[in-house]
């Protein structure tokens, strides 16, 4: 196969100064006719990449090419010994309208609600015309748009300059955009459909007026403020936290029901999922709510990271996309509780980037080589890729940090750069910040170890520490790692803190000491998880109850639940904890914090999920003992503090719905009690449940009782699915919460998900329907690996192969641990994965399965 290399890059022959499009939308094609103004930068060919295009014209200086001035093959059209200024003209022909992958120009809905829109990024623009589509190559893009007059609403990036009616066609109308920024492909969106609008405004810092538009659906528009709200607390946060100010006229946001991922930050025009911008809160969760608004600020944040500083090569996806995630994560921290924030931010990375990091698709925050570049929009990628900046930002401190990125900003405004350019900027201060550039190259988690050891002769605290990454098969021997371990020393008597320090750990082993410490203290390691690794110290059970109890770091009263609970549920791992400690030490906590923090009180009886737990386990994983000791684990906890939910259901009562953090504490924590009252089969719970769902005030409520009801299998539990299918039968997003929770029920087998994907509701070319049930289902590992359970998951997987191969490479990849699975299933997961192996055609399916296969 194909496979680019990092080692190989080249910069670009010619540049490309101006684009002028013009995409003329029929009923059943498109035609797009380009001039591009290019000058060479280099010796070398003209390279221009296409897919699924029919070139219908080709001009060079005014000269039509003939055949045989160019070459046409493997998606590339080359045009040799072109002079030093050249503008080309193109015409190509296209189809949006049977483009399923969802990439390019394509046609999202149907009937009535259908619209057009593109995704580019990374390689879309490729399908809407020839190009030299690559990150690297930035200029100013001119676009015109004309189609039936059925599409009122017809965007593209930058300001309008232009719109009418076409005179020779009286049903047709056009618009005339101009971007006045420089950008590269990826970064081009047009849309052309009937929406309406939600309008807003805002001032700049630099005293710009921003026009603020939210497109969607008539019957969606009313969902549009809570984005709006977001993007509006998003531009002036940048403003006040890294000096960015908002540089056009406009900011458009578009809502798309058929959408690949979440969302896309093209310039000045973001398109949107429904689901990642909708939100109201008789539809919508307080959980999907919170994520609607991060991701508006992830894409906004993009407008400086990744659009006006943007990537050299798609090796350096990390810059942006881990850059952004450090931002929008610091961003939501600042809307709500910082600690609550940093549990969510890290539950994610444990339960999904160290489960890639731990397998065989591990690879490096900068992959060295690919052959399909969508298959590394990864965890990895994002979610490690922002630890390493966080890493960073808190070794250089608040001051030095923001130092850097203007820096940063003032340097590379408007290049399309590296990492190392990246940590060039951040290390004016101080140049250790160079050295994270290991984190960048080298794949796996490091395992954090260690010890201490108290003198009280001379008063003096030893703690050793040491690491370990483990070595991925490829990759040279892995190097120790620069480790900021955050660390205090609380004192046993007092429970307070006698020191803290920021400890680095850049050797194999080190050790660090602490004098003038009057009595052995327990230490609290890796506080706020100031380092993405996994951390394997010597405590005493009761050290961790003691922490529990007196840290002050709300991560970390999270963090010493975990522990106990891994060492309970993982005992293999190393230490075999009592779960009476633990028991007894969440029975004292609960009823004092959740009047404190409902929050933090809801998340401490946090028990991870079998997905996370499984991606702890290295061999012989059997899916049905870890459910087991889980659910086991699950009713001892809601058993020993049995006496507690009535008291605190009833000290959580329904209230008028309220946008607060402290009613969205009280939503988490009442659905949370409920569940446990339920596993404790606490008197009157099921009554609870039906009137918690029956007097709701907001979606929280509604879905919290529906979920609990259908997994405690309580008997009307049906009617109830009857009923909120029929409430909320015309809103997809909420159908699509209808699907999810029947397809990740404790009590799914492969017949229900047969069923639900029979479901008249079910659409195979909307990813959000489809990842609503074959996603959801990965929830119960024990249905999945069974021979039905993945007789359906690959069967989707082969059927998406075809009409959208990024979503089928995406479904694949959650496979990648069969390989630690006990036998027989491990032996039955190989020869299906084999036999898709032989039914697969996409470049990216096969990249991931050879990955998974090892082959
Ligand atoms: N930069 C975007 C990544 C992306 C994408 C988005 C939607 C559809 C397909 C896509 N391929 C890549 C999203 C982001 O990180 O902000
Ligand atoms: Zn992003």
């Amino acid at each position: 196969p194909n496979k680019i290399n990092l080692k190989d890059y080249q910069k670009p022959s010619f540049d490309v100064e101006t684009v002028s499009l013009d995409i003329k939308l029929f009923e059943d094609h498109a035609q797009v006719d380009s001039i591009l103004k290019m000058v060479r930068q280099s010796a070398g060919d003209i390279v221009l990449f296409g897919e699924d295009l029919e070139l219908l014209a080709l001009t060079m200086n005014g000269e039509a090419l003939t055949a045989e001035r160019y070459e046409q093959s493997a998606g590339k059209l080359t045009i040799s010994d072109a002079p030093d200024e050249v503008t080309l003209a193109i015409q190509v022909r296209i189809c949006p309208q049977t483009n399923t992958a969802l990439e390019g120009f394509y046609m999202a809905g149907s009937g009535d609600d259908r619209m057009f829109v593109t995704q580019c990024e990374p390689e879309g623009f490729r399908k809407i015309t020839f190009y030299p589509d690559r990150p690297d190559v930035l200029a100013i893009f001119t676009t015109r748009l004309e189609a039936d007059k059925r599409y009122p609403t017809l965007l593209a990036n930058g300001n309008l300059v232009e719109a009418g009616d076409m005179i020779d066609a009286p049903n047709r109308h056009y618009a005339i955009w101009h971007d006045p920024t420089n950008k590269p492909s990826y970064l081009f969106a047009c849309v052309v459909a009937d929406l309406d609008v939600l309008t807003d405004s805002y001032t700049t810092s630099e005293g710009r007026e921003v026009l603020l538009e939210v497109y969607a659906k008539s019957a969606d528009i009313d969902k549009c403020d809570v984005g709006m709200q977001a993007l509006k607390d998003s531009m002036q946060w940048d403003e006040v936290n890294y000096g960015r100010a908002y540089d056009l006229d406009r900011y458009m946001i578009v809502a798309v029901s058929q959408f690949n991922m979440g969302a896309m930050e093209n310039k000045g025009l973001n398109i949107f999922n429904t689901a990642c911008v909708l939100s109201s809160p008789e539809t919508t969760t307080d959980t999907r709510s919170f994520s609607v608004k991060a991701i508006i600020a992830h894409e906004y944040f993009h407008n400086w990271t990744g659009n006006r500083i943007t990537c050299r090569d798609w090796f350096q996806l990390c810059l942006k996309e881990g850059f952004t995630v450090y931002r929008d994560q610091s961003f939501s921290a600042d809307q709500q509780s910082s600690a609550v924030q940093r549990i969510d931010d890290v539950a994610t990375l444990r339960a999904h980037q160290f489960a890639e990091d731990a397998g065989p698709l591990a690879h490096p925050v900068r992959p060295e080589s690919f052959v399909e570049i969508n298959n590394f929009y990864t965890t990895t990628v994002y979610e490690k890729g922002a630890e390493i900046v966080r890493m960073i930002a808190n070794t250089l401190g608040a001051d030095h940090f923001r130092k850097g990125t203007d820096e940063y900003f003032r340097r590379y405004d408007g290049q399309a750069v590296t990492v190392e350019d990246f940590l060039s900027a951040l290390s004016i201060t101080n140049s250790k910040v160079e050295d994270f550039i290991d984190w960048y190259r080298q794949p796996g988690t490091p395992v954090v170890s260690g010890h201490q050891d108290y003198d009280s002769a001379t008063q003096t605290l030893t703690i050793t520490l040491s690491q370990q990454t483990r070595h991925v098969s490829g990759f040279d021997a892995p190097k120790p790692l620069p480790i900021p371990v955050a660390t205090a020393l609380f004192d046993k008597e007092s429970g307070k803190i006698m020191a803290e320090r920021m400890l680095l750990l850049d050797q194999a082993t080190q050790t660090f000491t602490f004098e003038g410490i009057s009595a052995a203290p327990v230490v609290s390691l890796l506080r706020d998880f100031s380092a993405p690794v996994q951390l394997n110290y010597d405590y005493q059970d009761e050290d961790l109850a003691f922490l529990l109890k007196h840290e002050t770091n709300g991560f970390n009263r999270w963090q010493v639940t975990q522990m106990l609970v891994n060492r309970i549920l993982l005992p293999n791992q190393g230490t075999k904890s009592d779960p009476d400690v633990y028991l007894a030490a969440l029975a004292q906590t609960l009823p004092v914090l959740a009047s404190e923090d409902a929050m933090l009180a809801a998340r401490l009886l946090d028990i991870p999920s079998a997905q996370e737990l499984a991606a702890a386990i290295l061999k012989d994983y059997d899916p049905e003992l870890v459910k087991a000791q889980r659910e086991g684990l699950y009713q001892q906890l809601a058993e020993a503090l049995k006496d507690q939910w009535e008291v605190l259901y009833k000290q959580l009562p329904l209230q008028s719905y309220e946008d607060s953090a402290e009613a969205r504490g009280t939503r988490a924590l009442r659905n949370v009690v409920l569940d446990m009252a339920l596993t404790a089969n606490v008197e009157g719970a099921g009554e609870w449940a039906q009137q918690q769902y029956d007097n709701a005030s907001c979606m929280t409520e509604r879905f919290g009782a529906l979920k609990a009801m259908v997994n405690h299998q309580v008997v009307n539990a049906d009617e109830y699915l009857a009923e909120f299918y029929e409430r909320f039968q015309a809103d997809d997003l909420v159908i699509d919460l209808w699907f999810s929770v029947q397809a990740s029920a404790d009590n799914v087998n492969a017949d229900v998900i047969k069923s639900l994907l029979e479901h008249v509701d079910f659409d195979w070319n909307t990813p959000n329907r489809v990842r609503s049930v074959i996603s959801a289902f990965t929830s119960q590992p024990t249905a999945l690996w069974t021979q039905e359970g993945l007789d359906i998951y690959t069967d989707v997987i082969k059927k998406l192969d075809d009409s959208n191969p990024m979503i089928a490479s995406r479904l694949l990849q959650v496979l990648a641990r069969w390989n630690t699975l006990a036998e027989p299933r491990r032996q039955m997961a190989h020869v299906q994965l084999l036999d898709v192996q032989q039914q697969v055609s996409s470049k990216h399916v096969h990249e991931s399965l050879n990955s998974v296969l090892g082959t």
